[in-house]
């Protein structure tokens, strides 16, 4: 085991702090870029993959998807004109980050296939261990690991004995072909719901095992014309508008989830007329769900509903009481033969998965998070002094594009990163009275909304707490404008 504490902050004024990054998706590749720009090299990213992109590396099954525009899924100061639809598909995403790491220089920063397992901090610096057993000490973390990355498998009898395919829709088989197959999915999250025309389109045939139906809009995701494309290229303002259009789009969205009015029932009536283009009544019944759209995140698809309707395609809601080698059977004792089972079953939030991050006093975050998830501002917690996390939990992680929401904390990081070079401060945490209050004003706040409004989902902790942000992207914008100093504890201040 090697401990290095080479090129570490002393704490004087223009000494460059040692900042660690964790994850190499698109705010671990954004916090890289900004350091850069500022001229800071003293940094390491560890990417646990062996490769960039995060979500779009690890979601490869069929129809994947952006479910937000993708001229504002893409980084304010790297526009790209070349989107070839309104929702891109995932490789495409995929390519532009690849794209963005080379360009800005920062893949010579990133150490591949290197897991974080633990993270302590001691003697005002953190000490990060990796999967290889190497240590090495940092002035700065931050998390950048995505709300959801840690894949979450049934527990259902017999799984493990499948005589056929079996896997996660974020561990695809991209050698495995489907064509002709009888194939069945379980779960009907955006995940499933994404890959139910691709998949049925070549299916012999399709199974849904579906727990609890969700609402589905329609969203048409037209492929730009060759002549739309040149035409950004020319003029760059017409990327510009359509961003800021789609990001109004959004901030309407997340309004008519906060609370009732017109934008609630514009988006109640989409849902329902999508519903409505199902022609059979029993199928109809099937889909429909008994809860108010967006207490979920609401999925946008503009495949779904006519794929879900093909008569290749069946949509199984009796409950599943074992998988055996041939296939799936339901508790009305019903075989379902299959070659290929897919679990589109989600993910842990990955706030649940922090038991290697120990804080001041010998406190892990698991620990500190055991009654319910409390984030200052979402960015930073009480005890962790300079952890701070990207996309964290109590931001707003709804239907909007995450890009934008972490440039807004990337922006706050920097400037608590500046006070540190200049040497006002060494390190900061938040003060426990001021997040136990921000705490409470959220959770005040989270009754008007619609994800109280009865749905399990995993925007809920066990009590029904929502891990998001009950205001719009400008509020949360507002709240993390600047670090107020007043509401931190400071060390070597
Ligand atoms: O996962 P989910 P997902 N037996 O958690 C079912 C993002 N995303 O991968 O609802 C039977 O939504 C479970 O049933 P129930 C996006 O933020 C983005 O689809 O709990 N069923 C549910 O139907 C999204 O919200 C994109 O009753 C079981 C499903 O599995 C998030 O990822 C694309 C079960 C899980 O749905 C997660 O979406 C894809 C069991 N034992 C995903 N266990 C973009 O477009 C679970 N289920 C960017």
């Amino acid at each position: 085991m090697t401990a290095s504490a080479a090129n570490t902050h002393s704490g004087e004024p223009g000494e460059e702090p040692r900042i660690c990054i964790v994850g190499a998706g698109m705010s671990g590749i954004l916090m890289a870029i900004k350091l850069l720009e500022k001229g800071i090299d003293n940094f390491v990213v560890y990417e646990r993959s062996g490769a960039v992109s995060g979500t779009w590396r690890q979601n490869r099954y069929p129809g994947v998807a952006c479910d937000v525009a993708s001229f504002t899924y893409s980084y304010s100061f790297e526009p790209n004109p070349d989107w070839t639809h309104r929702f891109s598909p995932g490789p495409e995403i995929r390519a532009y980050f690849e794209k963005v790491v080379d360009k800005y220089g920062v893949r010579p920063f990133i150490r591949f296939n290197t897991e974080v397992t633990a993270a302590r901090f001691e003697n005002a610096q953190w000490r990060v261990t990796t999967g290889d057993g190497n240590e090495e000490l940092f002035d700065v973390y931050v998390a950048a690991t995505g709300p959801l990355n840690n894949l979450h498998y049934p527990d259902i009898k017999g799984l493990q004995d499948f005589s056929g395919a079996c896997f996660h829709t974020a561990d695809w088989d991209d050698d495995y072909d489907y064509t002709g197959k009888r194939v069945g999915i379980i779960g009907t999250g955006s995940s499933s719901v994404q890959s139910v025309d691709p998949l049925s389109a070549r299916a012999e045939h399709l199974t849904i095992f579906q727990r609890t139906p969700q609402w589905v809009i329609n969203t048409a995701n037209p492929e730009y014309s060759p002549m739309a494309i040149r035409l950004k290229h020319a003029f760059p303002v017409l990327g510009r508008l359509t961003r800021w259009f789609y990001s109004w789009i959004g901030e309407q969205f997340g309004l008519a989830a906060l609370k009732d009015g017109f934008r609630r029932r514009v988006v109640f009536k989409a849902c329902q007329s999508a519903l409505d283009s199902v022609k059979d009544p029993v199928l109809r019944k099937k889909l429909t769900p008994d809860y108010l759209p967006m207490c979920r995140r609401m999925i946008m698809s503009g495949s779904f509903h006519e794929a879900v309707q093909r008569p290749n395609v069946t949509v199984e809601t009796t409950a599943i009481e074992c998988v055996t080698p041939e296939g799936v059977r339901t508790v009305d004792g019903k075989e379902h033969k299959l070659d290929l089972l897919i679990l589109a079953t989600g993910f842990f939030f990955n706030a649940q998965n922090v038991k290697h991050v120990v804080g001041l006093n010998g406190q892990s975050l698991a620990d500190y998070w055991k009654d319910g998830i409390k984030t200052y501002r979402s960015i930073s917690i009480p005890g962790f002094p300079n952890y701070f996390m990207l996309v964290g939990p109590n931001s707003p992680i709804t239907n909007l594009s995450l890009i934008e929401i972490a440039e807004i904390g990337v922006n706050y990081v920097m400037q608590c990163i500046d006070k540190i070079r200049q040497g006002e401060i060494t390190a900061m945490a938040p003060r426990n009275d001021i997040t136990a209050a921000y705490m409470q004003n959220l959770r005040n706040a989270f009754g008007e909304t619609i994800w109280t409004s009865g749905c399990s989902s995993w925007y809920l902790d066990d009590d029904g707490i929502p891990a998001t942000f009950p205001g719009p992207p400008s509020e949360y914008r507002h709240e993390l404008d600047e670090p107020l100093l007043q509401e931190y504890e400071l060390i070597g201040a």
